[in-house]
């Protein structure tokens, strides 16, 4: 039986990028009627620094963000990841079945640590890779919707499961298939057409934050960097626009047009017309999600319950998987 897992970082408020690469398809999968289990990795998200009242602040209006977006804490499993021990010690044992050279092959390790001293990065970022197969194999889970960026790691995983089971000679894994779909893979910032929107971009300006208000959204696309062309009227002529290509692709995966229709209806148009289109949309998509969050972060107590509700289902599937795990590996199992 199919299973989805997946899970968002709270390392700092979500992104537009955030909600249509995954929020946005994570709602979609569990109507779907699909087995769903989503986590707010808060184990990853410490492989960077964070403040620990920012990162509790944050991993409440995470889970905002997933319910104001239409995850439904009785239908999927809603938890952050630290409430399940079970991530923490199969990521260990994963340390020893990955090699080093698969870790060295990682882009988003260099990426996340361009420019800066590597040797000063923690171990933890470096195996995040591996903590993130133990996330998604921990439930024996089959479908992994993740943007573009995540692609990698979910195929690292594939390598892990697929050597455990060689290994020891077993089929205990499943060998879990990367969902990528939809028109917003890969948002794009809006300063930069070639770097992915991101929580962590040290500009406010490169993002659209779900929190942020109106005027702050319609400025943010009225600054977003563009090239002086009207948009073409065929998708052809997006190819070597990064920019304006990323404004068409979160139209339409706004809209739930494909690109085709987008650019039947505005090719032709300027930016000056087409961007307070954007904004307009934006806005009526994203001004109910932030309500629904504001709402849902007046009672921060009622969030952390529905987390520890949802770890407490999450681990009930997770404990005997691990304990099968360390069996197969040859741990005395007797208290
Ligand atoms: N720009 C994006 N476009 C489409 N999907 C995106 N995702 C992230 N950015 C984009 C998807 O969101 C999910 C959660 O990602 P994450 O929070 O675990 O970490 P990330 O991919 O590293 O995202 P950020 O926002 O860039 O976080 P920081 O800045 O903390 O590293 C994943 O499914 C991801 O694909």
């Amino acid at each position: 039986t199919p299973r989805v897992f997946s899970g968002i970082q709270p390392s700092g408020g979500l992104t537009l990028g955030n909600y249509l690469g995954a929020l946005k398809r994570f709602a979609e999968k569990q109507d779907e009627g699909i087995e769903t289990i989503y986590c707010l990795v808060d184990l990853h998200a410490i492989t960077v620094w964070q403040d620990p009242e920012k990162l509790r602040h944050q991993t409440r209006e995470a889970a905002a963000a997933f319910i104001a977006s239409g995850v439904d804490p009785a239908r999927s499993i809603l938890f952050n990841q630290s409430q399940v021990s079970g991530h923490a010690e199969l990521a260990w044992l994963f340390n020893c079945v990955a090699r080093l050279g698969w870790m060295n092959r990682m882009t988003q390790f260099k990426d996340k640590t361009a420019g800066k001293n590597a040797e000063n990065s923690s171990l933890g970022l470096y195996a995040y890779p591996s903590l993130m197969a133990a996330d998604i194999l921990l439930y024996h889970a089959t479908q992994v919707p993740v943007g573009e960026d995540q692609k990698q790691h979910v195929e690292l995983t594939r390598d892990i499961a697929a050597k455990f089971n060689h290994d020891y000679k077993t089929d205990f894994f499943p060998i879990p298939e990367p969902a990528i779909e939809g028109s917003a893979t890969r948002v794009m910032s809006l300063r930069d057409g070639t770097r992915k929107m991101s929580k962590s971009d040290p500009s406010d300006m490169s993002r659209i934050n779900l929190t942020d208000d109106a005027d702050t959204i319609a400025q943010k696309f009225r600054k977003a960097r563009t090239d002086p062309e009207p948009l073409p009227s065929e998708a052809e002529g997006l190819k070597d626009r990064a920019e304006a290509r990323n404004l068409v692709n979160i139209y339409a995966a706004l809209s739930g047009e494909s690109v085709d229709q987008v650019l039947r209806s505005h090719g032709g148009q300027g930016f000056g017309a087409f961007k307070p289109a954007l904004a307009d949309l934006a806005v009526s998509k994203l001004a109910p999600i932030s309500a629904e969050m504001a709402r849902l972060m007046a009672d921060p107590a009622e969030i952390d319950r529905i987390l520890g509700q949802g770890a407490e289902r999450a681990d009930a599937i997770a404990a005997p998987i691990l304990a099968q795990t360390l069996d197969i590996m040859g741990m005395i199992r007797s208290r």
